[in-house]
């Protein structure tokens, strides 16, 4: 194999494990005194990504299920609520998804965050919530086109 044919294979392969390493990690600190409000602008999300908050008691993260109720600190609807201190969600679609804390005046305070997730091209908005198969798919097919094009390569230049 020339050193070219290597090189274009080390590349095509590198494209394709950064297609995988794309996913981004967030962490909110998540506190009483926080301003949340701007938070989803400074901070792109994408589908694949994960939000982590941490913080300690009293404090819990709640997904709230629509902007009315996040406007309104209503969580008599809530989706999920936890209090571990490190609650973690990934994004297998795009939308916008609302976390409130559920103790005392704190949403109302504003202890509460609006996260826009913006799609990836793979990714249909009619992708059911939970499906997670659908984007690992598309990254299958990359891998598998990448190492095609590798092959192509390799049978070129040999
Ligand atoms: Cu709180």
């Amino acid at each position: 194999m020339s050193a070219l044919a290597k090189a274009l294979v080390a590349l095509v392969a590198m494209a394709a494990v950064a297609e995988l390493a794309a996913a981004k990690n967030h962490t909110i600190r998540w506190s009483a005194s926080g301003n949340y409000g701007d938070w989803s602008a400074s901070n792109a999300v994408s589908v694949g990504d994960t939000v982590v908050f941490t913080y300690g008691p009293p404090h819990t993260v709640d997904e709230l299920p629509s902007e009315a109720d996040y406007t309104a600190c209503s969580f008599a609807g809530a989706v999920s609520s936890d209090s571990t201190g490190s609650t973690a969600f990934t994004f297998d679609r795009p939308g916008t998804r609302y976390f409130a804390c559920a103790t005392g005046s704190h949403c109302a305070g504003g202890q509460k965050v609006a996260i826009t997730v913006s799609g990836a091209s793979s990714q249909s908005p009619a992708t059911p919530k939970g499906n997670s198969a659908a984007p690992m798919a598309g990254i299958a097919a990359k891998l598998a086109l990448g190492l095609g094009v590798g092959a192509a390569l390799l049978a070129a230049f040999s």
